[in-house]
């Protein structure tokens, strides 16, 4: 029988304005429905980053405590916390963003060009991050956007041992101007390097890759990530109306694959989260 389907949806990110694409969701009420939406499709984790009231990215705790709420009273998604925040954020701040109390964080292997700016994550502060996040039982998802940051999680993985729900989930984040390209030779490159203490992974592939990874991923036997912050299009110039939408394309062509969405409680074993 094929393994069931983890979809995990990162529905806002950090890169888009409000301004550029309205159905973005950028409140608590839009996360809420979103959550539910989500769920209701497939989903069965939340990447999140959080917007103030001026829709723009932010790190207060007091906001993220809020949308964290906002998506467990909506839903029983795992959610999951950016650390990554946008490109601007401080790297003393990112660590705090586990003060909010979220079942897992995003967790960077190394620093990368992100278009024309520096996504930041030198390797003290990947190790501080990892033990912090060992510390307080929050299970991490190891983002890889290049093949030397999946030699960099043997690395952590050697020297600090597995995190505290024992799991090893990774993300491969692909097609970033910077980053590894989002091909299935990239992605079949990544997949055999990856540390044996793995025990899940999923792909992303950003903008025009998004269906080259998807496919890629499934026909490897991976899980998969979706959602806008990731791609702004259904199909070339056709904008996407909600991230359900998303969702359920992935269900759809995962179903072709003969693989069954991941309940919530099924993905929150999977990645070793709390509760
Ligand atoms: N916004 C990107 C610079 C993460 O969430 O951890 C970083 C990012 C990764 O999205
Ligand atoms: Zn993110």
């Amino acid at each position: 029988m094929s393994e069931p389907l983890l979809i995990t949806v990162a529905p806002t990110g950090a890169e888009t304005a409000k301004e550029d694409c309205p159905q973005l969701p950028t409140t608590p009420e839009e996360i809420a429905e979103t959550a539910r939406a989500c769920q209701a499709a497939g989903a069965g984790m939340i990447h999140l980053h959080v917007r103030d009231g001026d829709h723009r990215p932010t790190l207060d705790l007091g906001l993220l405590r809020e949308w964290v709420a906002a998506v467990r009273d909506a839903s029983d998604l795992v959610v999951q916390l950016s650390t990554g925040g946008s490109v601007h954020d401080p790297l003393d701040q990112r660590l705090k963003v586990l003060d909010a109390e979220p079942d897992s964080c995003s967790l960077t292997m190394g620093t990368t060009n992100f278009g024309d700016d520096v996504f930041s994550n030198p390797w003290p502060f990947v190790c501080e991050l990892y033990q912090l996040a060992q510390d307080r039982g929050v299970a991490p998802e190891f983002e890889l956007f290049d093949l030397g940051q999946v030699h960099a999680l043997t690395r952590l993985l050697d020297r600090y041992g597995l995190p505290a729900g024992e799991r090893v989930h990774v993300d491969l984040v692909m097609g970033v101007p910077g980053g590894m390209n989002g091909t299935t030779d990239a992605l079949v490159a990544a997949v055999r390097d990856l540390p044996p203490q793995t025990t899940s992974w999923s792909a992303t592939g950003i903008g025009r890759s998004t269906l080259s990874v998807l496919l890629a991923s499934l026909s490897k036997g991976g899980h998969l990530r979706v959602g806008m912050e990731d791609v702004l299009t259904i199909a070339r110039g056709v904008p996407v109306d909600s991230n359900a939408q998303l969702v359920e394309r992935a269900v759809a062509i995962g179903a072709l694959a003969q693989r069954t969405p991941m309940t919530p409680q099924e993905a929150r074993v999977l990645i070793g989260a709390k509760g």
